[in-house]
């Protein structure tokens, strides 16, 4: 296998997907070795049969907004490979969406699902839809224009959705409604549904409580704990305040969250009634995190600036793809930082990732470390197949399990010959190994 020639290959083929391109590198890279040791992969050509999805469906939607204008969004839906379990992947809704955007993610959800040890397929989906500043509803015209085409290609045994950027309980509320409504049949076909028809406790936290766990097996492989540090948190969404929250159940920090304008500074710690007071703010579809700084003095709201030039123990960042580049890891690594773990997806740059492996700094890549989110959707599916639900504790606990049978997986694959654990190989090669061995089991059709 030649990553090299591979790489060449693919973009011509994908011009312009610097994304999806970035991402599959990145797993070509790692798996290279356990590839050319395993001929068996190359003799049928799982290579370019992994890279390429099943399918990519990309439809037209059209809505009317409040004030009677018509608008067209476009909307897509990857469905990636679905070697071991139906194709399962969230949906965002943000004006970066593109097919290189969504490319990325669902080739990514490929090797996390594997991760996670449930039985679930990697796919992707979203809209260049921008719900900031749009009404519930618009949201919701918006929401159910798209189910009316979505419906034709998800099932609960066939590919299911879930949230992400952009797309939280208010939205997979309003998709399922018109799902519902269209199939006339109320089942799993959407994870993280609400906590009356269906939804799985803790849904909204758990990637965030996840990011935290995976961050508390690396740092314990140091003889570290969270106890004590302090935590520099990127975005303010779902994956951050779940973050923020365990981070503070287990004695650390948080001393920064931010927003697309800045971030915000505070030395107090957030956590308790001023996590409370930004989901208000967040509710309320405002400006999110500048009011912050009005509202607890001793807090500095930096604009046009990213939190990683705060010190800090250790780094979430929780935003979006490519928040965090060379400068900036340059920057952490300097100040002292000793674990970085992705709760966002793909939220550091390949030469930023460059920087904290050569650092031999405690790196979890966002397929392994924000995992978590997932498990839970995975956990959610099997609660709604067997019509039972379980308790807040029971999931957490077994999202924790969850957890640390990633890290061991991650360290099993991943563990170098000075004792280093390189978590990105790691993760793409326990995640590769499952999924590849499943297409070979299944044959070329
Ligand atoms: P949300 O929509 O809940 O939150 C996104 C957050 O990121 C918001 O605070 C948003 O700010 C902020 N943000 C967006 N763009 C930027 C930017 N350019 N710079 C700084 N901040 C930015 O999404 P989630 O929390 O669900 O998702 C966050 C990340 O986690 C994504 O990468 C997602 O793929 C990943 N993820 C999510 C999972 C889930 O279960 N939800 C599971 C695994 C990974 P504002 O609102 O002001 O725009
Ligand atoms: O990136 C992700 O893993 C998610 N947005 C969650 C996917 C899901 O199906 O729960």
């Amino acid at each position: 296998m030649n990553v090299e020639k591979i790489m060449q290959k693919l973009e011509q083929k994908n011009p312009g997907e610097q994304e999806y391109l970035q991402a599959v590198r990145e797993v070509l890279e790692s798996i290279e070795d356990v590839v050319n040791e395993n001929p068996q992969f190359e003799a049928a050509n799982i290579i370019d049969r992994i890279v390429e999805p099943d399918r990519v469906i990309t439809f037209k939607v059209q809505w009317v907004d409040d004030k009677g204008n018509v608008h067209v969004n476009r909307a897509f839906r990857v469905q990636f490979n679905n070697a071991i379990g139906p194709y399962k992947g969230g949906m965002r809704f943000h004006p970066s969406v593109s097919l290189s955007s969504l490319k990325f993610l669902g080739f990514e959800q490929i090797f996390k699902n594997s991760l996670t040890t449930l039985p679930m397929g990697g796919a992707k989906g979203g809209s260049d839809f921008d719900p900031k500043g749009k009404s519930p509803n618009e949201i919701m015209r918006f929401c159910q224009a798209l189910m009316t085409e979505l419906y034709k290609y998800i099932g609960p045994d066939m590919d299911i959705p879930a949230g992400d950027i952009g797309v939280g309980g208010r939205e997979i509320g309003y998709l399922f409604g018109m799902y519902k409504k269209i199939i006339r049949e109320h089942h799993g076909v959407f994870t993280g549904k609400g906590r009356t028809w269906g939804g799985s406790l803790i849904r909204p936290e758990a990637t965030g409580f996840g990011n935290v766990y995976f961050a508390q097996e690396m740092l314990k492989t140091r003889g570290e704990s969270l106890s004590g540090k302090t935590v520099a948190i990127s975005g303010f969404g779902n994956v951050s305040w779940g973050s923020a929250i365990k981070a503070t159940q287990l004695g650390a920090k948080v001393i920064t969250i931010s927003g697309p304008d800045g971030y915000i500074y505070d030395p107090d710690g957030i956590s308790g009634e001023k996590i409370d007071y930004l989901l208000e703010l967040r509710a309320s579809n405002n400006d999110i995190v500048k009011p912050y700084s009005y509202e607890f003095p001793n807090a500095q709201f930096h604009q046009g600036k990213r939190p990683w030039e705060v010190k800090c123990d250790i780094a979430l960042p929780c935003a979006i793809q490519n928040e965090l580049n060379a400068e900036d890891a340059k920057m952490l690594v300097h100040n002292g930082c000793m674990c970085v773990s992705e709760g966002a997806n793909m939220p550091c740059t390949p030469e930023a990732v460059e920087i904290f492996l050569e650092n031999k700094i405690l790196y979890g890549p966002g397929k392994a470390a924000n995992a978590g989110g997932v498990s839970t959707s995975g956990l959610e599916q099997t609660q709604n197949a067997m019509k039972l639900n379980w308790s807040e504790e029971e999931v957490e606990e077994r999202l924790r399990q969850i957890m640390i049978n990633i890290h061991d997986a991650c360290v099993k694959y991943g563990k170098e010959e000075d004792g280093y654990v390189n978590y990105v190989n790691g993760a793409n090669i326990a995640g590769f190994m499952k999924v590849a061995q499943a297409m070979m089991d299944q044959g070329v059709f």
